[in-house]
């Protein structure tokens, strides 16, 4: 079989290695010639991985695939004509009105639709709004080819799970769900699907698997938001939030019997919510609703969640600020030191990291702000630093924005050390905060008394 593979890029190069790995199955990777992403087309025929952070397993795999000729990179779309399967796995971002931009991905549909040939599998695995597929990239494809979806070629929308640090492991062992324009196109994806995934697959309709996706993450976003506010509670009443995180899920959690389960699962408050996917999903869910639905109305909860948790990064803005009127220090006169820019804790992902808003809200106002994180070499032109002493030097102020593991290991001693005024804002749980104040330090935390 011949598989073309569209966007080489967290979802797209996993895949491609995964069939390619596969005896009988020959994968091209199509990536477009860009100033972003140009690279990685030679990158990857060297036999190199373009993907950052540790991925078990898929450097080996993508080297030995590539070595014996079963995964190769091209910019050339004609390679769409002789393909037998085709997976779109290109970017959908959503614009800063929250409205996704489908540029690139009905680019990739008319490529496809002018090139494929009958009996083609389309597999769309990009995230979308809920009605995409057979609103948007149906009609492309069939006005393109000439050729009718459902019965010349087969249409599936089929999602990842893939999570950082995770991608093969989450390709292969999570079950995964297909959803057919047609019943005979899902249970075509299923076929195909079986290939690299060994756990179950669930066959549905296009509409039905769009919209599992995009609310498995709304879901997440939405408990996050919920304990985000739950955390605001607590530091209005004045107790711990994370105590109470502890006692709400101590109740038994047993999994063989969900329904007569009384378990909770109470996600952890933080500085903000970042990553490629929960800030965007659920404006997709929602433009699906307005554009497609039926019945209009307002989202209420999805949307005030959405906006609740981006707006936790002015929150630590506000506990500096308390913290800084308890010591009488005027911001203008500070040197402020963020402690992270990944969105996620050990990664070097900075996709719409909480620090950009918290550094945009901070930077006109204090005398100096630094980043520091080992992880992240550079982001335009914002002061981001490796060295931790000198992040910390006379400083006035740390922020702690992401969890890495180096920052668990921080002793008082040494913050006392280097830092000119002794002053911590905990944005995810780092500190103890008896043990701060007890060294002097003012402290504040996000869900903690004040
Ligand atoms: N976060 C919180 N509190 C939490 C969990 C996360 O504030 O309780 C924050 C993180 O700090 C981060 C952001 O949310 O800034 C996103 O974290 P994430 O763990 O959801 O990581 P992502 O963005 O990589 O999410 C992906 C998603 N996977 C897919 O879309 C296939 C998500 O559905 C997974 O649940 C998540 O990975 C995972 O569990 O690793």
């Amino acid at each position: 079989m011949h598989l073309v593979v569209v966007g080489m890029g967290y979802v797209g190069i996993p895949v491609s290695v995964l069939f390619a790995s596969k005896p009988g199955i020959k994968v091209t990777g199509i990536q477009r010639r860009s100033k972003r992403s140009g690279w990685k087309i030679d990158f990857i025929n060297k036999g190199k991985s373009p993907v950052g952070g540790n991925e078990p397993g898929l450097d080996q795999l993508l080297f030995d695939t590539v070595k014996k000729g079963a995964f190769f990179v091209t910019d050339d779309i004609t390679t769409y004509e002789n393909a037998d399967a085709i997976i779109i796995a290109v970017q959908t971002p959503v614009d800063e009105n929250h409205q996704p931009r489908y540029e690139s991905l009905k680019q990739v549909l008319t490529d496809i639709g002018q090139q494929m040939q009958p009996g083609t599998l389309v597999c769309l695995e990009s995230t979308v709004a809920p009605g995409t597929t057979d609103n948007v990239a149906k009609p492309i494809l069939e006005r393109e080819s000439g050729l009718k979806a459902g019965t010349d070629f087969n249409l599936v929308f089929s999602y990842e799970r893939v999570m950082v640090g995770r991608l093969l492991h989450n390709l292969t062992y999570y079950s995964r769900i297909v959803g057919g324009l047609t019943t005979e196109c899902a249970q075509r994806g299923i076929e195909f699907y079986k290939n690299i995934v060994s756990a179950p697959l669930f066959a549905t309709d296009t509409l039905t698997a769009e919209i599992s996706k995009v609310v498995e993450n709304t879901y997440r976003d939405v408990n996050i938001a919920f304990a985000n506010e739950v955390a605001l509670i607590c530091e209005s009443l004045g107790v711990n939030v994370h105590d109470v995180k502890r006692f709400v899920n101590s109740l038994p959690n047993d999994t063989s019997n969900p329904d007569a389960n009384p378990y909770r699962n109470m996600h952890t408050p933080g500085a903000g919510v970042g990553g490629h996917c929960l800030p965007k999903d659920p404006w997709l869910l929602k433009y699906g609703l307005d554009t497609y639905g039926k019945i209009k109305f307002n989202p209420e909860i999805i949307v005030k969640s959405r906006l609740l948790n981006d707006s936790m990064p002015g929150h630590m803005k506000t506990l500096l600020l308390d913290a800084f009127a308890e010591r009488n220090m005027a911001l203008s006169e500070s040197k402020v030191t963020l402690m992270g820019f990944a969105f996620l804790e050990n990664s070097d992902d900075y996709r719409n990291t909480p620090a950009l808003p918290l550094f945009n809200l901070l930077k006109g106002e204090c005398k100096q702000i630094v980043i520091h994180d080992t992880h992240i070499v550079e982001y335009e032109d914002l002061p981001i630093t490796q060295d931790l002493v000198e992040a910390l030097r006379d400083s006035d102020c740390l922020i702690v924005v992401t969890k890495h593991n180096e920052y668990r290991e921080l002793s008082f001693d040494l913050l006392r050390k280097y830092m000119r005024t002794p002053v911590i804002i905990d944005g995810r749980n780092v500190f103890n905060r008896q043990e701060a104040l007890t060294n002097g330090f003012t402290f504040r935390g996000v869900g903690l008394p004040r």
